[in-house]
């Protein structure tokens, strides 16, 4: 028997109950799991990576995260079954089956621990982390404003008190140093995945400028064959764009970075819904809502795959 065959897919979890559940998978499966611990959180907690790899060194590779924002609880809970999905299609699937025979995915699944842990604790909707400075009375900066490309640009905020602060500095804070410090160690991350909630959208850079990116043309085409793959599971609608022209202009983010270091595929989804409930997404939306975003996914993965650069 499986040590992660008493845990519900279905349901919210805990950051404990999550850090547990990582550790049972990889010894499920060891064959193409492993476990990286990349850095700690402003109050110490472990940053974990999963790794699902089929061997080689240095493979190109996939890079997906979720959880940035603490109070996006869909997020983390599609990460985890879409972990569980790779590892079950492995071997099924010809494109998964293809993509893991020649590259390595790495999943941070709780991108933000501290941040999460509030949300369980103290306050639902926290959405920064919870760092504090001397002289500084607000906490928490905004983990998706922080990053080096367009910091300190429209759409984010000098205030520390705001909820987009972009913080002191580009990459101040520990929790999105660790990442900046793997992908660019690594140096060989082709494709990235970074997923927030809600308004249902799949968008690629910029967020910071207006301009359009030099692969727009393939980004917006793939983008397009991906929502209309989440379409075909459950009949949900997203649409597609930059995100400066799509939603709203935003400075500093996840994807506007990792653009700028030369990984050409970046997406950024925002989940369901489109605002009756939110950030509070019932429990018993994981499962679809999971399901739909794995075409997407999977859609991105096989281009990137089939695109070598
Ligand atoms: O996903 O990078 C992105 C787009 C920008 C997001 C941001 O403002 O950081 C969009 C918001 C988010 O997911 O944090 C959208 C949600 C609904 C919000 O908090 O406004
Ligand atoms: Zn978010």
């Amino acid at each position: 028997e499986r040590s992660t065959s008493g845990f519900s897919y279905s349901l919210y979890h805990t950051l404990e109950e999550i850090y547990t559940w990582i550790d049972n998978f990889v010894t499920d499966h060891s064959d193409i799991l492993s476990k990286i611990q990349i850095g700690h959180s402003f109050e110490n907690r472990s940053i974990l990576v999963l790794k699902f790899s089929t061997g080689g060194s240095q493979r190109p590779a996939i890079w997906i995260d979720t959880g940035i924002h603490s109070r996006e609880w869909i997020t983390r809970a599609t990460g985890i079954w879409t972990a569980r999905k790779i590892v079950n299609e492995y071997g099924k699937d010809r494109i998964v089956t293809d993509v893991l025979n020649a590259v390595d995915i790495f999943m941070e699944i709780v991108s933000n621990p501290d941040g999460f842990a509030y949300t369980h604790s103290m306050n639902r909707l926290w959405r920064k982390n919870k760092c504090s400075r001397p002289g500084i009375f607000c906490i928490g900066v905004d983990l998706n404003r922080t990053w080096k490309s367009g910091f300190g640009g429209n759409g984010s905020d000098n205030n520390p008190c705001s909820e987009t602060y972009h913080g002191p500095s580009p990459q101040s804070e520990p929790e999105v140093a660790a990442i900046v410090d793997f992908i660019t160690s690594h140096g060989n991350i082709k494709a990235l995945i970074s997923i927030h909630s809600y308004s249902q959208m799949l968008m690629y850079p910029y967020g910071h400028s207006l301009e359009p990116v030099s692969n727009q043309e393939e980004l917006c085409s793939l983008a397009k064959d991906a929502v209309q793959a989440l379409y075909g599971v459950h009949g949900i609608e997203y649409i597609c764009g930059s995100i400066s022209t799509t939603l709203y202009v935003a400075s500093g983010i996840t994807v506007d970075w990792a653009y700028d270091s030369d990984i050409k595929y970046s997406f950024t989804f925002e989940l369901r819904d489109t605002g009756h409930y939110g950030f509070l997404m019932p429990a018993t939306q994981i499962i679809p809502t999971a399901q739909e975003t794995w075409m997407a996914i999977r859609t991105i993965m096989e281009h990137t795959l089939n695109h070598p650069y």
